[in-house]
């Protein structure tokens, strides 16, 4: 049982600004905050390969080719830190793994939805990476070290990804009507959904007031979104791509961009299970982790060995 005296301490720890580490003690419900936090992003970054994974052998350049593959990549790799990152909080990445994909954990929403075109590819770097960016940045100031530090690296890597999606839909914009139609078509698709990836709104959200308290989060998912659409309306006009929001007026008094009703009934739809893609995002998943079962076995079997003979030398 977490006391008061801990409790007040570990409060006073984060109002002063200071990065918790894993040996530190912690409340439990933190940890457990952080797990299912840490976890849904790792699996996100995962799971988030295959929509532009889809595309490496479809690309419409070597050039354009070489930048999706090391894109692909480096969300393996976000992936990769994030699983670490979590274990540091005593979970076996195992555990997190197999309750992703035989059980309840989620990842992140906009990853259920399909790629149509090579333009979805531009728009994922430059609206999803574009948002990821938004979101991560205010992570990297977590008030959990290897969290923060984690996001720090990713956000490096998601800039690249955003800039090299924009200059590509620029072009695509800039390019026959097929192609400004392409790009117009993509970005119709993605931008509700890309507003959902922030979460629901401050009212309907259970953990952000804890989160908030804690320092895990430092801005709330309505602040994120809203910052998020205000440097996007710009970024969209400089190209000539049109936002598909008949709503969206810029606020004199507020200094925002006031925008329409996200429709949510659609959002907790794909986060139930249900969206366009979910089936088959979780039936790939599932095939990789099974297929792969050998040389999880093999690796295991080889650091046995290692250790019995070190044992036997010493
Ligand atoms: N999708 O109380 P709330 C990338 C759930 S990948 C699904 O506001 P919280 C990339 C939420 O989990 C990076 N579920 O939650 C990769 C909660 O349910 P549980 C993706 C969502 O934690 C490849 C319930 O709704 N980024 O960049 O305060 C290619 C109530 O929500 C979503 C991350 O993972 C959603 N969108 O805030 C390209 C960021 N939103 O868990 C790019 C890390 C909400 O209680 N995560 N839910 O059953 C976060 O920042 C926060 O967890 C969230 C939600 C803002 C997502």
């Amino acid at each position: 049982m977490d006391t008061q005296e801990q409790l007040d301490d570990f409060q006073k720890r984060i109002d002063a600004g200071e990065k918790i580490e894993p040996k530190d003690w912690m409340p439990e419900r933190y940890r457990q905050q952080l797990i299912r936090m840490m976890s849904q992003h790792a699996h996100s970054e995962i799971v988030g390969m295959l929509p532009e994974g889809n595309w490496i052998t479809r690309a419409p350049s070597l050039k354009r080719k070489m930048v999706l593959l090391a894109k692909v990549q480096d969300e393996a790799g976000h992936g990769l830190y994030l699983y670490s990152a979590t274990e540091t909080l005593g979970v076996r990445r195992q555990k997190l793994v197999e309750d992703y994909l035989y059980g309840k954990a989620k990842y992140s929403s906009i990853f259920n939805y399909p790629t149509l075109t090579y333009a979805d590819i531009c728009v994922i770097g430059w609206l999803v990476d574009g948002a990821a960016i938004v979101n991560q940045t205010m992570l990297a100031k977590s008030s959990y070290g290897p969290y923060s530090r984690a996001n720090l690296r990713i956000c490096k890597e998601e800039s690249f990804h955003k800039k090299q999606g924009y200059e590509m839909l620029a072009k695509m914009a800039d390019g026959t009507p097929e192609q400004k139609k392409m790009a117009q078509d993509a970005v119709n698709r993605w931008w509700w959904p890309t507003l959902m990836m922030f979460g629901p709104h401050d009212t309907d959200s259970p953990n952000s007031a804890e989160l908030i308290k804690w320092g895990v989060k430092t801005k709330t998912n309505d602040e994120l979104r809203r910052h998020f659409v205000d440097r996007t309306v710009m970024e969209a006009e400089a190209i000539g791509i049109t936002l598909p929001d008949p709503d969206l007026t810029y606020n004199e008094e507020t200094g925002h961009w006031d925008f329409g009703d996200i429709p949510w009934d659609e959002f907790w739809s794909v986060v139930k299970g249900d969206g366009p893609m979910n089936r088959e995002r979780m039936k790939a998943r599932r095939k990789a982790y099974e297929d792969g079962a050998w040389v999880r076995e093999a690796a295991m079997e080889h650091a046995r060995k290692k250790k019995l003979r070190e044992e036997k030398a010493s």
